[in-house]
């Protein structure tokens, strides 16, 4: 299975690319890679980092690779940079998409309710148009909010699901628990352990786990069930092991959980 992740590699911090291309590797997946900016740091709780943009950069790279006719069975877009960045993944979907691949978008906006450095409305109404041309897409519980207008997740959900066939909301409070909601053909939710604190690069880990379960065959329930375990694995590890969350997750020793089950595959 070959995977193509659209994302930025924040140089620390770990997030983005540094966390795709080893948990899609996990996976069985060969990766490669479309840097879309390049970051000294993630944006979320370190000031004065470095952003280099890599919109002109990103077209040269595709320009090349049309020449090497590649095409993926899955593009899983992540962080993207500017405006027009969100165009250019729509067209990085029509030459590089196999016939029948898998589109999967993880619309990185924002958390706590509130939007990362540098996004806005306008860029969170553009994104919709991404997932509008998605098979899934991830958004946190934020980030349903900010495409939607809905606080609530289930109606999150029901909005979000007219634009995309299997929207997942990968994490919110309901009055009775914290769930994970999903739409396949109707909507669902899946209960999960909250662990107190906020784990900076959760969403990442997820969205790599989960594109590389899809992507290797599984049903979305199954994939759900498995990225969910390798994701709360890793957030207790990083919950004991990491003082400091803005330096993302510990998941390099839960790998084995992929890899195990993929093992032979
Ligand atoms: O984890 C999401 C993410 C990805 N990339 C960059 C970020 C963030 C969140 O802060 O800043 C550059």
């Amino acid at each position: 299975m070959r995977a193509l992740a659209v994302n930025d590699i924040s140089c620390v911090g770990k997030c983005s690319l540094t966390v795709a291309l080893p948990v899609l590797s996990a996976c069985g997946a060969t990766v490669d890679i479309l840097p879309t900016a390049l970051l000294s740091t993630h944006t979320g709780g370190f000031s004065g980092y470095t952003f280099l943009n890599l919109d002109d950069e990103m077209k040269k790279i595709c320009d090349h690779w049309e020449t090497l006719g590649l095409k993926y069975d899955v593009i899983l877009s992540g962080y993207l940079g500017s405006r027009s960045q969100i165009d250019f993944v729509k067209e990085v979907k029509r030459r590089f998409l196999k016939e029948g691949g898998i589109f999967i978008v993880d619309p990185v906006l924002g958390d706590n309710f509130q939007f990362y450095r540098g996004f806005d409305e306008g860029f969170a109404s553009d994104m919709g148009t991404l997932c509008a041309l998605a098979d899934y897409i991830l958004p946190n519980d934020t980030e349903a909010f900010l495409l939607t207008g809905e606080r609530d997740a289930s109606r999150a959900l029901e909005k979000l699901s007219l634009l995309c066939p299997h929207p997942v909301i990968t994490g919110a409070d309901d009055e009775d628990g914290y769930f994970l909601h999903y739409f396949d053909g109707a909507k669902k939710r899946m209960p999960l352990k909250k662990v107190d604190g906020s784990f900076h690069g959760a969403g990442d880990v997820f969205a790599s786990a989960f594109a590389g379960c899809i992507g290797r065959g599984m049903a979305l329930e199954e994939a759900l069930k498995l990225t969910v375990e390798f994701c709360y694995r890793s957030i207790l590890r990083t919950a004991r092991e990491v003082p400091d969350k803005k330096y993302g997750m510990n998941y390099e020793q839960e790998l084995s959980i992929l890899t195990s089950h993929f093992a032979g595959k």
